[in-house]
């Protein structure tokens, strides 16, 4: 293996300081995945699922403490706090420092620390960048070799170039002959960010987004400071190509808040006839412009961690066939054939199963049998309805932006901004209600802003003026129109108006549609919706008054809104750009003339 002196010597560092008792430098074969899933099968941390149900797939549960995101424990160290901003959580770069040479000290004695070079994009694409985590948990090698491209092969591109150091441990040293445990963490966690020096240090986690380090903390945090400083963009959004019954091909992106069903929305099956959906990525997308002058995105990863609980063969039939194979699950329950069960998978639920705290479960069972943050890891290569293009270097050109989220009122079906500047200011309004998924009060509507609340690296108030300058490096006609859509208003009586779903392929034809320039649209005080009757709710018995509903805003509401978002504007202070207040007084202007 090629080992640039900057590589080793960093390794050195991360070796001296976390005195695990072996290194092992990760090349990415199939044998060492192989070798590695056998230790943590004796380690118990691995159970083999059924070959002839599931081939080559594992089983995980994590310590019950340790199941999501820990955003209260992450932390942007920027040298100013007013860098990191009024949404994240701040200390001196030096102090944290200190605070993280302590921790990590003697962390991985009794352990072996795995080298991992991975790349965050199709190898050598111009727009992918290279990371080397090094880490204490063998899960998370597993995991990185799917959600990531590792390897000794990511090592012969990386030459002697820059890459992202990234320090992990799960905060669980095995000294004085201290017993190991089948999911090593520590009630002590730290994710923190250095985005001036661009580097990441996680600390007893030994879960997701706070171990595999890629992706939200490298891909989303650390990698949207650099689209800054670069020109480009790093964000929250899911990537499909939509294909029309004529066969032209448009790429669209979209940002949504969590339990929006963005993974759903990446493998649409649409429910009209003609049209096809295919997938480029289903989390995260990196933007860049073309020597054309459009913006072109790759999907950073390699794999799909979504979240098992509902999704079905009805709700995700795509996801389901992703994870057939060569996949694993945490926190799911366990059948007695030795496959995968949660809650939404299939109708009717089995009789008995070992639920993801080891416990036997029944449907009587008080408790549900899967974690609500129970996850899949699965190669998106599997996905039936990959793009063609999805490791395309070049990146595939995105016409459309979707905003959106979870609102039972107020909040239309879809619309489209009048222009880069109002697309900015939807982009910064998002917000969802909250479901039992997420901590806090379930129905309360909590802002998302580019639903890159928890993933922004740097002040959130700098990055809508990122926004606003992307728009300003091209000619507008070459920029993707932005629109804001929303599948989850209720009507009176609390029934979802939108079937969602497969039908969501009707509002994303009336955005492709009107790409074309299409005469499809009125305007409304918010912005653009389709003409009466250009919305094709063909067979889906929606009468004309339940369409109107879904668009329907009445002044009061929208004004109470302006005056919502005017309050929310102030924790931005003087890092809001003029624009957005600017694009809120028209707003306010528009529903005062209604
Ligand atoms: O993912 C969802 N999408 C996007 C699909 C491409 N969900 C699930 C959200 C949680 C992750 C949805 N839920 C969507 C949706 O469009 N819409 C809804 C709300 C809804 C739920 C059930 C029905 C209709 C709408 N169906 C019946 O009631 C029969
Ligand atoms: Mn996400």
């Amino acid at each position: 293996m090629k080992i640039s002196k900057k590589l080793q010597n960093w390794v050195n560092e991360c070796e001296a300081l976390c005195k695990p008792d072996n290194v092992h430098w990760c090349n990415g074969s199939e044998e060492e995945y192989n070798s590695l899933a056998k230790l943590l099968i004796e380690k118990g941390t691995f159970k083999k699922l059924n070959d002839s149900k599931r081939p080559n797939s594992y089983y995980a549960t994590s310590d019950p403490s340790d199941v999501a995101r820990v955003e209260d424990s992450t932390y942007i160290c920027s040298k100013n706090k007013e860098d990191a901003g009024p949404t994240n959580n701040w200390m001196d770069p030096a102090e944290m420092k200190k605070t993280l040479n302590g921790v990590f000290d003697g962390c991985m004695k009794g352990r072996t620390m795995y080298v991992i070079p991975f790349s965050m994009g199709p190898l050598g694409s111009k727009i992918a960048h290279i990371g080397i985590e090094v880490t204490d948990s063998p899960y998370v090698v597993l995991n990185m070799r799917i959600m990531t491209r590792i390897g000794e092969k990511v090592l012969d591109v990386l030459g002697d170039g820059e890459f992202v150091p990234c320090l992990h441990s799960v905060g669980y040293p095995l000294t004085d002959g201290k017993k190991d445990v089948t999911w090593p963490c520590n009630t002590t966690k730290y994710i923190v960010h250095f985005p001036e020096e661009r580097s990441i240090w996680s600390y007893g986690s030994g879960y997701g987004g706070n171990a595999l380090l890629g992706k939200k903390c490298f891909a989303l945090r650390i990698a949207s400071s650099m689209a800054r400083e670069e020109g480009w963009m790093a964000e929250h959004m899911l990537i499909v190509g939509i294909t029309s019954p004529e066969g032209v091909k448009k790429y669209i992106a979209a940002a949504f808040p969590s339990a929006c069903g963005k993974t759903n929305l990446a493998m649409l099956t649409p429910s009209i006839p003609g049209w096809k959906v295919e997938t480029v990525g289903d989390d995260i997308a990196w933007m860049k412009f073309g020597d054309d002058g459009r913006l072109y995105a790759i999907n950073p990863e390699y794999g799909f961690f979504g979240v098992a609980p509902g999704t079905s063969m009805d709700t995700n039939g795509n996801a389901m066939l992703s994870m057939e194979k060569n996949s694993i699950f945490t926190n799911v329950a366990l059948t007695d054939d030795g496959d995968v069960w949660w809650e939404g998978m299939t109708k009717d639920k089995p009789k008995h199963l070992i639920d993801w705290h080891g416990k036997d479960w029944t449907p009587d069972s008080a408790t549900p049998s899967s974690h609500p943050n129970s996850r899949f890891t699965a190669p998106a290569s599997q996905c039936p309805v990959i793009d063609p293009d999805w490791e395309n270097p070049k990146g595939v050109p995105i016409s459309a932006i979707l905003f959106g989220g979870r609102r039972a009122s107020i909040v239309p079906l879809v619309n489209e901004a009048f222009s880069w500047q109002h697309g900015t200011f939807l982009g910064s309004s998002v917000s969802s209600e909250m479901t039992a998924a997420a901590v806090g009060t379930v129905g309360k509507v909590r802002h998302d802003p580019f639903a890159m609340l928890p993933f922004c690296g740097y002040n959130m108030g700098d990055y809508f003026n990122h926004w606003l300058n992307i728009g300003k490096k091209t000619d507008s006609k070459n920029l993707p129109k932005i629109f804001y859509v929303n599948w989850f208003r209720k009507d009176e009586n609390g029934k979802f108006i939108w079937p969602g779903y497969g039908d969501n392929i009707r509002v994303l034809k009336w955005v492709f549609e009107r790409l074309d320039g299409k005469n499809n649209f009125e305007e409304r005080a918010y912005g653009i919706i389709p003409s009466k009757g250009a919305l094709d709710v063909s067979g889906l018995g929606l009468s004309e008054t339940e369409v109107e509903k879904l668009f329907a805003i009445s002044k009061e509401e929208g004004l109470a809104e302006v005056n919502e978002m005017k309050d929310y504007y102030k924790i931005f202070g003087d890092r809001l750009p003029k624009q957005l207040n600017e694009e809120l007084e028209k707003l306010e202007e528009r529903y005062n003339k209604m």
